[in-house]
């Protein structure tokens, strides 16, 4: 060959190379998920365990006094929880070693105030290490949850509780195996045993722990652990505890302004930031019954599928991981009901994703990186994790068209950013092609790592993904659609002041109840009209779409007495919505001088009382004001002779403001009840949404 030739055969070699070879990956946007935080964000649904001292004084927090000797479960088995979390599909489960009574679930060298002291095993066991060999015989990864607050621990509240708290984290992570998380609440200092001091002791959050060398020190034991807590470092609390992250969730952090603990970070922190400096994702808790730990009146309000399935779209949905709560009952077990809850869950999940109608269909952009298919539209839904679409550096608006090859009935959409290169999309919207006409199906701000949406049906021939604004060029991993069976809403069963029953549901749907305790089917009372129940009831009810014949899961209430007799001392025209059996209406009340509020109920006739219920302000999701944390609770049948029936905390009830059912452990008969706020989590009122008393 003559030398030109060659040189021309070389110089179009060296050309179409230089065609063909595709342009670099987008650069990363700062900042970016490390290894571990990819790992664990990949583990998207695991389990909590709470399970201490206090399940058997039926409380949510143990004040840190209670005899070791009490903690005796009849029929402990540790494989069955992480058996039954396996079974559900949880990736990894979180055990509460220590709470914030302070009593330890291991035979912690550095303290009494464990089993090692307890009738259990003789005081020979190791619940950590049987949770352990469970975890790595089922193959879930495990996580620690080790409270900073003790209310055991006489040094609590002096530099020596450091120590000690330290001591005991180095005992759970170097004996037992590999730790995936561990999780730090926020819910610190106050009232305690403390040693027998009992006294009120208050921290400062951001000093008193010096997490700096805490976390440091976990590093070098593992550097692998993801570290939880409000400012992380590695993951972070979604701000409530029902479960539920953001239609706007960044896994950013303005992570230098925030501490464990601190008043303002629900409200302020909680959905991420656009702007923030460190990758901290949200995890979002919830348990699978209003409290954390096991209380046996909450066996009839173990969440149904709808309320589960619901938590699932909000949390994995939105861009964090679901961390669900099984509270462990006084036999040592995850109590049956909860078991058919978490079933019932896991097989709806497995159903709503069973088939992706949009994988490997023929997909096109807008606008390609280089108009290289290493970034084409397909990489989308190829099941590749690793292959994404990416536009231009200086293409931000890109649409990405994926055609689903004839109509096809859908209602979700799954997309996934390549969070390895950063968190962009700032705000996108989905269209469907409808009958040649495309139309938009919503319209959202933040992908992360997967963002799923729920629409009405629609019968769609092409899906479009647009991108409206991002940080910079879109780089999407993963698309996926599905057409999930519908589930029909339960009925919401109430009752009014005059002991009315009736239930709502959506137009076209029919109501099917019991009021003797057994579940309904279509042979039992179809609802027509409201109906008087008076005394003690409980209420079973289901939805059921005649056309569709579709039935819902049954929801469960259950009724006291009636309170149509009953009346508030007040002159307050609202005091009644704290007796009016609904939750939705609420009665405020000034504080006084003192700091303390007063409710005086004349229940209309003496009843043999076995404790009272009190109800803070009820929200979906954010903060509620005016909640009391503190009572004294007196009884009366003359309105002059008071005596003191109960007197103590509602545990917890600052973050998760459930009702808070207290019992006075004995038979108290009085027609008068006083509840007195003592403590209230406001500055000038309290808040009682309800107020009931227990007599069954
Ligand atoms: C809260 C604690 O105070 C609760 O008892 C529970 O452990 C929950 C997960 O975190 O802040």
């Amino acid at each position: 060959m003559q030398l030109k030739t060659m040189t021309l055969v070389f110089m179009a070699l060296v050309l179409i190379t230089f065609a063909c070879t595709p342009p670099p990956a987008p650069e990363a946007v700062l900042p970016i998920p490390n290894e571990h935080q990819i790992a664990w964000q990949e583990m998207e649904f695991y389990g909590f365990i709470h399970f201490s001292i206090n399940t058997f004084t039926n409380k949510e927090w143990g004040y840190g006094d209670t005899p070791a000797e009490m903690f005796n479960p009849t029929e402990m088995d540790v494989r069955q929880w992480v058996r039954v979390a396996k079974e559900a599909g949880m990736t990894g489960i979180i055990l509460t070693c220590k709470h914030h009574s302070g009593f330890c679930l291991w035979p912690s060298e550095y303290t009494e105030y464990s089993i090692k002291n307890s009738p259990w095993k003789d005081g020979q066991g190791d619940i950590m290490r049987e949770f352990a060999d469970a975890c790595k015989e089922y193959g879930l990864k495990m996580g620690v949850y080790l409270s900073p607050w003790d209310r055991n621990y006489a040094d609590y509240g002096k530099p020596e509780y450091i120590t000690y708290f330290r001591n005991q984290l180095k005992e759970l992570l170097t004996n037992y195996g590999d730790v995936f998380e561990v999780w730090f609440d926020g819910a610190n200092g106050g009232d305690g045993y403390y040693g027998g001091a009992d006294e009120t002791r208050w921290v400062d959050k951001k000093s008193y722990y010096d997490w700096e060398n805490t976390i440091k020190m976990i590093r070098e034991i593992s550097p692998s652990t993801i570290i939880w807590s409000d400012a992380g470092p590695d993951a972070r609390w979604i701000g409530n505890e029902h479960g539920y992250a953001y239609p706007t969730t960044w896994s950013l952090l303005l992570r230098d302004e925030v501490y464990g603990g601190m008043p303002e970070y629900a409200k302020k922190y909680s959905m991420g930031q656009e702007n923030g400096t460190h990758w901290v994702p949200g995890e979002a808790d919830v348990s699978i019954r209003p409290g954390w730990f096991y209380h046996k009146s909450e066996d009839n309000q173990v969440k149904t599928l709808e309320h589960l399935m619901d938590i699932y779209y909000r949390s994995v949905g939105q861009n964090s991981t679901l961390l669900l709560n099984l509270p462990v009952d006084t036999r040592g077990l995850v109590h049956e009901k909860d078991i058919e809850q978490l079933q019932k869950f896991a097989a709806q999940v497995k159903l709503d994703f069973e088939h992706n109608l949009a994988e490997k269909k023929p997909a096109n952009a807008t606008n390609t990186r280089g108009g290289s298919s290493k970034y084409g539209a397909t990489n989308t839904n190829d099941g590749d994790k690793h292959t994404y679409w990416a536009t231009d550096d200086d293409v931000i608006q890109a649409s990405l068209t994926i055609d689903l090859e004839g109509p096809t009935r859908i209602n979700r959409f799954l997309v996934q950013e390549y969070i390895q290169l950063g968190q962009r999309i700032k705000a996108f919207s989905v269209e469907a092609e409808i009958d040649g006409e495309w139309k938009t199906i919503d319209e959202q701000t933040t992908i992360g790592y997967k963002r799923i949406l729920r629409f009405d049906p629609v019968v769609a021939s092409k899906v479009r993904l647009n991108i409206i604004d991002a940080k910079a060029c879109p780089v999407i991993s993963n698309i996926e659609v599905y057409n999930a069976p519908l589930l029909l809403d339960v009925p919401m069963i109430s009752r009014n002041k005059e002991g009315e029953v009736s239930f709502k549901v959506a137009d076209g749907v029919d109501v099917f109840y019991t009021t003797n305790g057994n579940d309904p089917d279509l042979n039992s009372a179809k609802y027509s009209e409201s109906f008087v129940a008076n005394g003690p009831t409980i209420v079973k009810a289901f939805s059921y779409d005649p056309v569709a014949k579709r039935k819902s899961s049954i929801a469960e209430k259950s009724f006291d007495i009636s309170k149509k007799e009953w009346v508030i001392k007040s002159k307050d025209e609202n005091a009644v919505n704290a007796i009016d059996d609904s939750f939705k209406t609420n009665y405020a009340i000034e504080k006084s001088k003192n700091g303390k509020v007063e409710l005086l109920v004349d229940l209309g006739e003496p009843l043999d009382l076995k404790g009272f219920a009190y109800t803070p302000q009820q929200a979906k999701s954010g903060r509620v004001s005016g909640i009391v944390t503190h009572y004294t609770c007196m009884v009366s049948n003359d309105e002059k002779n008071w005596v003191l029936a109960s007197k103590g905390e509602f545990s917890n009830i600052v973050n998760n403001p459930i009702r808070a059912e207290i019992s006075f452990g004995k038979i108290v008969n009085a027609r008068f009840v006083k509840f007195v706020g003592e403590n209230v989590a406001d500055k000038n009122k309290a808040i009682i949404a309800e107020f009931d008393v227990i007599t069954k």
